[in-house]
C-alpha cells in the first residue's frame, strides 16, 4: 500500500507513534510518505520505502496566523498525485484530520478518492479539542474520517462523552518495539556514570507541561530520597521546566535530579532506571510508562485516563489517585527497599510490556486500512 502519514515531527506521544508505525509499515513492503513541518525526530533513515515531504509555510505580512492547514492540505493534494497515494493516516486531530479532509473534497473534485483514517490521541480531544474555539472543526472532520482509531478504550469513552461522534471507534493500543539491541556492558557502564551503586535510579520523561504533574514528580522524588539513596533523571523540556529546577533548589535535592533537556537517548537512560514515574492529571494511554516497561522499568502512575490499561497494578507497578503523592512514595519504596521485589517486578514489567509488541498491534492497523480501501471502492 502508499500510505501517508500527517504527524506532529516533535518529541511527543503521538509523533513517536506515528513515526514507529511508519518505519514498521515500511519494513513489512509497504511505501510511506511523512508529510509533516519538519523530519520527524525518530525518523532517521529515509530510503525508497520511507519518504519525507516538508510542508512549508511561507511568511506574508498580512498573516497574523500563519495558516499551516492551507500549506498542509495543497502538499497532501500534490504528493496524492505524484506519488499515486491510496491511503491517509493522521495522527492527533487538531488540525489534521481538517486538512486531510480538505484535501480529500480537492481530490475527490479530480475523480481521486483518498481514504481516511484518523488517529486520536489525547490531548486533541481531552484539552485542546475540546475547547469551545475548536470543538465544531474537530468534531465534523473526526466524523468525516473513513476510520476512527483511539489509542485506548478510555479515550473512546472520553470522545463519545465530549463530542457527537457517529462513527464506531476502533481501540487500537499504542505499540512497542521489543527487539531492541540490549547491551548489558554499555548499561553498566552508563549507570556508574549517573548514580553510585547503592543508589536506585528514578526516571522521568515527557513534554513538561502542566498535565503531567511535574511538582509532583519531584516531590514523590523527595520523599523516596529520605529513605533511600536515590537519583532522579528528569527527561524532556517543556513550560514547567525551570519551575521544577527551582523546587529541586527549594528542597535541596538538585545535587541528586538530573535534567537532561530533550534527548535522543531515551532507550540508554531506560535501560538503567530502576523505576519510572508518571503522576499525571490525564493520560489518554502513556506511552511513556510502557517505553520504560519495555526496558524493565516498574512504574509508578496515577489511575487517571488509559493508565490502568497499560500499568497492571502488583505486576508492571502501582496506580493511585491523582495527586495522592504520599501513597506513590510509598508504593515506590515497597518495589525499590528490598532487591528481591525489586527484581520480581522488573520481570513481570517487561511481560506486560509484550502484550503491546508492535508485531501484535501492526496487524490490526493493516486490517483497518484494507477495510478503508475497500469501501472506497
Ligand atoms: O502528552 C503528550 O505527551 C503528548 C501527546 C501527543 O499527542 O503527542 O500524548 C498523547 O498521545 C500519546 C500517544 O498516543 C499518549 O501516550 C499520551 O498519553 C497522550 N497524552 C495525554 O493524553 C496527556
Amino acid at each position: 500500500m502508499k500510505i501517508a502519514i500527517v504527524c506532529y515531527p516533535t518529541f511527543g506521544g503521538s509523533g513517536v507513534v506515528a513515526t514507529e508505525l511508519g518505519i514498521e509499515l515500511a519494513n513489512r513492503g509497504h511505501e510511506i510518505h511523512f508529510i509533516t513541518y519538519r523530519q520527524p525526530v525518530r525518523l532517521a533513515l529515509l530510503n525508497s520505502n520511507v519518504h519525507y515531504h516538508e510542508v512549508n509555510v511561507p511568511e506574508y505580512p498580512l498573516f497574523h496566523y500563519q495558516p499551516y492547514e492551507l500549506a498542509l492540505s495543497s502538499k497532501l493534494v500534490d504528493m496524492v498525485k505524484l506519488y499515486k497515494i491510496e491511503l491517509l493516516h493522521v495522527h492527533y486531530a487538531i488540525p489534521h484530520a481538517y486538512a486531510g479532509y480538505m484535501a480529500k473534497q480537492m481530490l475527490k473534485d479530480e475523480g481521486i478518492i483518498l481514504p481516511m483514517v484518523t488517529t486520536l490521541h489525547g490531548t486533541d480531544i481531552t484539552l485542546v479539542g475540546n475547547h469551545p474555539f475548536y470543538k465544531t472543526a474537530v468534531c465534523f472532520s473526526i466524523n468525516k474520517s473513513d476510520v476512527v482509531t483511539s489509542v485506548s478504550q478510555s479515550l473512546k469513552d472520553d470522545t463519545h462523552k465530549l463530542f457527537n461522534i457517529k462513527k464506531d471507534i476502533h481501540v487500537i493500543p499504542n505499540f512497542i518495539e521489543l527487539n531492541k539491541l540490549r547491551n548489558e556492558t554499555s548499561i553498566s557502564c552508563h549507570r556508574s556514570v549517573m548514580a553510585k551503586t547503592d543508589e536506585r535510579i528514578i526516571t522521568h520523561i515527557s513534554n513538561f507541561r502542566k498535565v503531567k504533574r511535574i511538582p509532583d514528580v519531584i516531590q514523590i522524588f523527595n520523599k523516596i530520597q529520605q529513605k533511600i539513596p536515590a537519583k532522579l533523571m528528569m527527561v524532556g523540556d517543556g513550560p514547567e521546566k525551570a519551575q521544577a529546577e527551582q523546587l529541586c533548589y527549594d528542597l535541596e535535592i538538585q545535587n541528586k535530579v538530573i535534567f537532561f533537556g530533550n534527548s535522543n537517548e531515551i532507550d540508554k537512560i531506560l535501560s538503567y532506571s530502576d523505576l519510572f514515574l508518571l503522576p499525571s492529571e490525564t493520560e489518554s494511554f502513556g506511552l511513556a510508562a510502557l517505553e520504560a516497561m519495555a526496558w524493565s522499568v516498574p512504574v509508578i502512575s496515577s489511575n487517571s485516563g488509559g493508565l490502568p490499561e497499560v500499568n497492571f497494578p502488583g505486576q508492571s507497578g502501582f496506580l493511585s489517585n491523582v495527586g495522592d503523592i504520599n501513597e506513590m512514595a510509598e508504593n515506590a519504596l515497597k518495589i525499590l527497599s528490598n532487591n528481591e521485589t525489586l527484581a520480581a517486578f522488573k520481570v513481570n514489567a517487561l511481560e506486560v510490556a509484550k502484550q503491546f509488541d508492535i508485531k501484535n498491534i501492526l496487524p490490526l492497523y493493516e486490517d483497518l486500512y484494507k477495510k478503508a480501501l475497500q469501501n472506497s471502492l
